[in-house]
């Protein structure tokens, strides 16, 4: 335990959030002796132990689902602003713990401790929005077409939320959840990766004080186990009114499948395939350096990942070499030093996929420009890499979680966008360029076919204030910010007679 980040080591780290070498996995507003498997948590850095988590079983699942009904019917009646200072004070005791909590992100998943800090920056920046929002649940009123009426909407709190979330950011998108079906009246339970079982740990004691500090409900349960004890069960179970689900495509299709059998809501947000095009006009030292964050940022481990760079012909020599030797400079290394600008993959797992996927582009006609190489060492290193690729390659089709870009080459930006929007996924897009037919073109109806779709930007690295989310195989959900508190609540169109009469919508009569 002698790695250290600028100011701590790691089991001052661990020891400041509560975390034991040996933890229970489940909390149901206490913690539960869970019996399952041990879990046990890696630092990809490094290969070694940082501690251990008794995984949950279908038992305590279940005592997990009760206790979140029950939180349910209470909180549902606090008041929305109060479920608000919830959060609010939820965003204070993460701004205290955002150092360690944020060091624990990189340790754990090995991202950059910028990054790891820019996630608990994420999810502090959530609960300030849904504070705000907890004032702001509006309905709409109409008009009614029967004289004396009053019709409006109104949204009222939906019930337990099951959320699953993925290791490749392992606090935000709970946060993300968390904040806003807690101001919506929601309890939930959270079912983390097992890759990370000790951010979640963290989060939950995080939450646990808050909540015990104000008497409320225990809203904030987890259930760290595998698909069969707790994903499973969740996904089937009528008591939770959404499963909201981040995840691969396969994941994302088994629990839509089973949430949609019992006519429940899921939202999904699964694989990307995100591209960037850069056209002959474009300003190249831009695209490099947004490419660059964007494909090798996080070493390609986010849904929002550049995955295919789409080069306009007259530029494409010119931005391959800059490439080439920005790629070459590029530190890789240990997540927690400020000089790294590229940790490892999350797990030796992620390393053979990575291998597999590019033996595969080899034999499908692509080739490997930079990189290719699995680090030798401890940890779970790999080269950034650069294949030149062409449409016909089934492999670039799909999503590989690791930092591998597929470079093509078109001739005018209708072929961009058809080769662009020719995959099965739907999240994250961009375009560069100065011209501004080229960047509206891109963002109309038949441009990009994504949930996001920005320019002069890369795909990663959005905002929360915006809806996150994409299309096609990605599932259709959105989270975070604009309207998206709308899927944690269910809305009531009420219509409200204050006359004597009875009228009847569209000139029926029915007089006795
Ligand atoms: C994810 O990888 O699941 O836009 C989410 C981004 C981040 C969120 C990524 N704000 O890259």
């Amino acid at each position: 335990m002698s790695q250290t980040t600028a100011s701590s080591t790691v089991s001052e780290i661990l020891a400041s959030l509560g975390i034991a070498a040996e933890n229970p996995g489940a909390f149901d507003g206490s913690w539960i002796a869970t019996q399952g498997p041990e879990i046990l948590s890696i630092n990809p850095a490094t290969g070694e132990e940082l501690a251990r988590v008794r995984s949950a079983q279908a038992a305590d699942y279940e005592r997990c689902a009760a206790a979140a009904q029950a939180a349910f019917e209470p909180w549902r009646e606090w008041t929305a602003p109060a479920r608000g200072e919830i959060v609010r004070q939820l965003g204070d005791e993460l701004r205290r713990h955002k150092e360690a909590l944020g060091s624990l992100v990189s340790l754990e998943m090995g991202k950059l401790l910028s990054e790891g800090l820019g996630e608990v920056q994420e999810m502090i920046d959530m609960c300030d929005l849904a504070v705000g929002m907890s004032r702001q649940l509006f309905g709409k009123s109409m008009h009614s077409e029967r004289p004396q009426h009053r019709m409006y909407e109104q949204w009222h709190p939906l019930g337990p939320v099951g959320i699953i979330t993925a290791f490749n950011f392992p606090v935000a998108v709970w946060a993300w959840n968390a904040a806003l079906a807690a101001i919506c009246g929601d309890s939930m339970i959270w079912k983390p990766s097992e890759k990370t079982p000790l951010c979640a740990l963290a989060v939950t004691k995080i939450a646990q004080r808050v909540l015990e500090a104000n008497d409320a409900p225990p809203i904030f349960a987890l259930a760290i186990g595998d698909r069969n004890q707790v994903g499973k069960p969740m996904a089937a179970d009528p008591r939770m009114r959404l499963i909201s689900a981040t995840g691969s495509v396969r994941m994302g299709k088994a629990v839509g499948r089973v949430v949609a059998e019992r006519l429940g809501y899921s939202l999904l947000e699964l694989g990307g395939n995100n591209g960037i095009v850069v056209m002959d006009d474009a300003d190249l030292d831009l695209a490099l350096r947004a490419v660059l964050f964007a494909a090798v940022g996080t070493a390609g481990q986010r849904c929002t990942t550049t995955r295919r760079l789409f080069l306009h012909k007259a530029i494409a020599a010119e931005m391959k070499q800059k490439l080439l030797e920005a790629y070459q400079s590029v530190r890789i290394g240990d997540p927690l030093d400020a000089e790294t600008l590229m940790g490892p993959l999350v797990d030796g797992g992620a390393v053979e996929d990575m291998m597999k996927a590019l033996e595969r582009a080899v034999g499908e006609g692509g080739k490997i420009l930079y990189g290719g190489r699995v680090i030798e060492g401890p940890g779970f290193f790999v080269e950034p890499t650069l294949v030149e690729a062409t449409s016909h390659m089934p492999i670039t089709c799909e999503e590989t979680f690791a930092p591998l870009l597929y470079l093509f080459e078109f001739d005018d930006l209708d072929e961009a966008i058809e080769l662009h929007n020719s995959v099965p996924q739907g999240l994250s897009s961009a375009i560069f360029t100065l011209s501004m037919r080229s960047a509206e073109r891109f963002l109309t109806a038949s441009g990009s076919d994504c949930g996001i779709a920005n320019v002069n930007i890369g795909t990663s690295g959005a905002e929360i204030g915006g809806a996150f989310g994409g299309e096609k195989e990605t599932g259709g959900g959105r989270e975070a910010g604009s309207d998206s508190w709308k899927l944690y609540m269910r809305r009531q169109t009420c219509t409200l007679n204050w006359g004597e009469e009875l009228p009847l919508a569209q000139g029926v009569e029915f007089d006795v």
